[in-house]
């Protein structure tokens, strides 16, 4: 058996970082082969091309071919998944319309190349940003693909969060579970500790040992830290999330391909108007994923604290559709 993989910007920082990790076998196992498709724009093929010596001399026995391209139509072709990873960043001066401009030239037409050259099952993961957005955009544009195979990585702002409550309540981050992100990938995003648990028990009964007001620590500590943790990477390293956002890439992908079970993730899905989200929209909420599919977990009950948190990314993402619904890319 082999599973094909389009990347694009597979000569950025993150696809250098994921390409290895899924040639070993991180994404399906070891019992899987992987065809690699690297697509690129001519700027960035060389940098794609040393990746793919790298990957040849890293003789890995699931690996069964590598091509790199800058035609999306080669790029492509045939692929089981489609990880958009390649997207424009934010030059000097550039303001949001021109960023959702550029962007919608890029992923207007992947969204179409992937309808027409891609395996009629193919699930497509959005990382460049501004995610959801492109997602949408993409979906959008690839007639005859189900919108429901679209999805945006809000995968590492999850991380990020248990990875922090493990750190405050002294645990292996494994012993936390049911975190859940709300709404876009940006900084107004929800990340969401109501039904999450430290070793099965409620973690908002842990937090309370430590914090008496655990609503002012979420808000005023939690919250922002985890929807600003971009930019302290950047601080601290002097470089983006580059690693921690391949290895999400790499959760949210086995999931989407291997099932999650009983366990509950976060992903930026279409909504169908569950929990009062716009139909149409690509938000970040409670999924699992179930024969293939993500699924909306409902029932949460978001209080009204939660609420207005989720409001406010929402109407993030309904400014964001709106500005490229004038634009006409949607
Ligand atoms: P890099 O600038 O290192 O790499 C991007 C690569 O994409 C470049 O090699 C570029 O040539 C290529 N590219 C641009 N347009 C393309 C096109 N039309 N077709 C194919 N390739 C194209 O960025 P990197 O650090 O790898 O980040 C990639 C994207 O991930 C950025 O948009 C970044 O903002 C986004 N991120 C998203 C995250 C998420 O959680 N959703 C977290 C990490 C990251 O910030």
């Amino acid at each position: 058996m082999s599973t094909t993989i389009t990347l694009t910007g597979a000569g950025g920082q993150i696809g250098y970082a994921l390409l290895f990790r899924i040639a070993a076998g991180d994404l399906f196992g070891p019992d899987e082969r992987v065809r690699l498709r690297l697509l690129e724009i001519p700027a960035g093929l060389a940098a794609a091309e040393g990746a793919a010596l790298e990957l040849q001399d890293g003789a890995f026995g699931l690996l069964e071919h590598v091509e790199v391209t800058d035609d999306p139509a080669v790029g492509f072709d045939g692929a089981d998944h489609a990880l958009l990873v390649g997207a424009r960043p934010r030059g000097p001066g550039m303001e949001r319309g021109d960023l959702l401009s550029a962007n919608g030239g890029i992923f207007g037409p992947q969204g179409a190349a992937i309808a027409a050259h891609a395996n009629s099952g193919v699930r497509v993961t959005v990382v460049g940003n501004p995610a959801n957005t492109n997602a949408l955009i993409a979906a959008a544009s690839a007639d005859g693909v189900p919108a429901e195979r679209f999805s945006a990585l809000t995968r590492l702002d999850e991380n990020r969060a248990r990875g922090l409550l493990a750190v405050e309540l002294g645990v292996p981050v494994s012993d936390i579970a049911g975190v859940t992100i709300w709404g876009n990938h940006s900084a107004t995003q929800f990340p969401d500790v109501a039904h999450a648990t430290v070793q099965g028990r409620p973690i908002l009964d842990a937090l309370a040992e430590r914090h008496g007001d655990v609503r002012a620590w979420l808000a005023e500590t939690f919250i922002p830290r985890v929807a600003k943790r971009g930019a302290e990477i950047i601080q601290v390293r002097g470089s983006s999330s580059v690693a921690s956002a391949a290895n999400a890439t790499i959760d949210h992908v086995r999931d989407a391909a291997l099932g999650t079970g009983e366990r509950r993730t976060s992903a930026g899905v279409v909504s169908h108007g569950e929990y009062g989200v716009p139909a149409g929209l690509i938000s970040s909420f409670p999924v699992r994923s179930v024969d293939g599919e993500w699924r909306i977990v409902e029932g949460l009950d978001p209080d009204a604290w939660a609420r207005e948190r989720i409001d406010r990314s929402v109407a993030e993402l309904v400014e964001e559709r709106d500005a490229v619904r004038a634009l006409g890319l949607l």
